[in-house]
C-alpha cells in the first residue's frame, strides 16, 4: 500500500481510537454499581472535581498570557507564599463542590479550617472532601509539572455541623474515593474508588478526560527514586543508610537507580507509579514529622498506589493506618514499588541485615 495512503489510514484509526475512548462520566456510570458508595450523588461529586480540574487547566495553560503567574502577597496556613495559581485552584474547586451541592465540609491546604458547606441544607450530603488544590505551585511561573490532589470520605449517618471535622478526620484506610490531577505535558486525571486505578486524559479539543491508563498498576521494581538530595545531611543516619544501598550498582546487571525530582509530588509520584519507582520524604530537623500533609497528600496518594499494587509508609506504619488528629498534621512519607518502600522500612526499623543479602556493604 503507498506510503500516504497507509499515513491516512493510521490517522483515521487513531482518529476514531480516540473517539471510541471512553470518557469519564461515561466510566463512572459505566462502573457505578461497583462503586461502594455508589449513588448518583457519588458520580456527580467527581464529575464536579473534574470540571474544576478542566478550569485550572486552562489557567495553568495560559499562566503567562492571563495575569495568574506570581505570588497572592500572603502566606498560608504552612506559612508557605501562597501563588496566584494557588488561590484560583482553591477557588475552583471549592466553586464546583458548592454549586454541585454533594458534600458538606472542605478541607483545603490554603485554608487553616475546614469550609463548611450548606452545613444545615435539608438534603444532609453524606461526603467530605480534602484536597491540596495545586501541589508544587513554586513550578507555575517557571513551566514545571503541578498537580491537584482530592481525598473523599462518608461523614457517619446523624453527624452534626459542630463535630464535622472530627468525624471527617478518619483513617486514610477509610476513603471512599481518592485522585490527582497532573497538569504536564499532557493533562492527566487519576483516581481510584477502591476498585483499582484508571487514568483519563484531556482532550481540549472536546473538553472531555478520556480513559488513557486503564487498571494502572505500579512496577515491583523502580528505576527512579525521588528525593531532595539537599537535605541528605538533615536525614536520619538509617535514611542515609538507605539511600547509600538504594544507589549501588545492582550486582548482576551493573545497573544503578537514577533520580529524578521535579519538585512536584503529583508529578514525581506519577511517573513512579507508571514506571515504578520510590518518592521520599523523610523526617528531618527543618521537617520533624515529615513536610506532606497527611489528609490531602499522603492518605490519597497512599490509597492509590495500594489499589495499583505498591506500598506508603512513614517508615515504620502504614500511611493508611495512621489516626489523624488535625487538619493540616504532616507525615513522614516513603511512597512507591513495594519493593523498594519494604526496603526503606527494613533500614528505618534495623532490619538493614535482610537487604544486604546481595553483597552490597554501605
Ligand atoms: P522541597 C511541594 O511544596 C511539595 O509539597 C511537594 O510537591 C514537593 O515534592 C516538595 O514539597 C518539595 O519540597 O523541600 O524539596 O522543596
Amino acid at each position: 500500500m503507498p506510503s500516504d495512503v497507509s499515513r491516512s489510514t493510521d490517522r483515521e484509526r487513531q482518529s476514531a481510537d480516540r473517539s471510541s475512548l471512553m470518557t469519564l462520566e461515561q466510566f463512572v456510570i459505566d462502573r457505578q454499581e461497583r462503586f461502594a458508595h455508589s449513588t448518583g450523588s457519588f458520580s456527580r461529586l467527581l464529575r464536579d472535581v473534574s470540571v474544576a480540574a478542566k478550569i485550572i487547566s486552562r489557567n495553568i495553560r495560559r499562566a503567562g498570557i492571563l495575569d495568574v503567574m506570581g505570588e497572592t502577597g500572603t502566606v498560608n496556613v504552612q506559612g508557605e507564599k501562597q501563588k496566584k495559581l494557588d488561590r484560583i485552584a482553591h477557588r475552583e474547586l471549592v466553586r464546583a463542590l458548592r454549586k454541585g451541592g454533594e458534600c458538606c465540609m472542605i478541607g483545603s491546604e490554603e485554608q487553616p479550617d475546614t469550609i463548611p458547606v450548606n452545613p444545615n441544607g435539608e438534603t444532609r450530603e453524606r461526603y467530605a472532601v480534602f484536597f491540596d488544590p495545586l501541589d508544587g505551585s513554586s513550578n507555575t511561573d517557571v513551566n514545571a509539572s503541578v498537580g491537584t490532589i482530592f481525598s473523599v470520605y462518608v461523614l457517619p449517618e446523624g453527624w452534626e455541623a459542630d463535630d464535622v471535622l472530627d468525624v471527617s478526620l478518619q483513617r486514610g484506610a477509610k476513603q471512599v474515593a481518592a485522585g490527582y490531577v497532573a497538569y504536564g505535558s499532557s493533562t492527566i486525571f487519576v483516581f481510584t474508588t477502591g476498585n483499582g486505578v484508571n487514568g483519563f486524559t484531556l482532550d481540549p479539543s472536546i473538553g472531555e478526560f478520556l480513559l488513557s491508563h486503564p487498571d494502572i498498576r505500579i512496577p515491583d521494581q523502580g528505576t527512579m527514586y525521588s528525593t531532595n538530595e539537599a537535605d541528605i545531611e538533615d536525614f536520619s543516619p538509617e535514611v542515609r543508610d538507605f539511600l547509600r544501598w538504594l544507589k549501588r550498582a545492582n550486582p548482576e546487571t551493573g545497573t544503578r537507580i537514577r533520580s529524578r525530582y521535579i519538585g512536584s509530588f503529583v508529578s514525581d509520584f506519577h511517573r513512579n507509579l507508571l514506571n515504578g519507582g520510590l518518592y521520599l520524604y523523610p523526617a528531618s530537623p527543618y521537617h520533624p514529622d515529615g513536610k506532606l500533609r497527611l489528609m490531602y497528600e499522603a492518605n490519597p496518594m497512599a490509597f492509590l498506589v495500594e489499589q495499583a499494587g505498591g506500598r506508603a509508609s512513614n517508615g515504620h506504619q502504614r500511611i493508611l493506618d495512621l489516626q489523624p488528629e488535625t487538619l493540616h498534621q504532616r507525615t513522614p512519607l516513603f511512597i512507591g514499588s513495594e519493593s523498594l518502600v519494604t526496603a526503606a522500612e527494613a533500614f528505618l526499623q534495623g532490619r538493614e541485615g535482610e537487604m544486604m543479602g546481595d553483597g552490597a556493604d554501605l
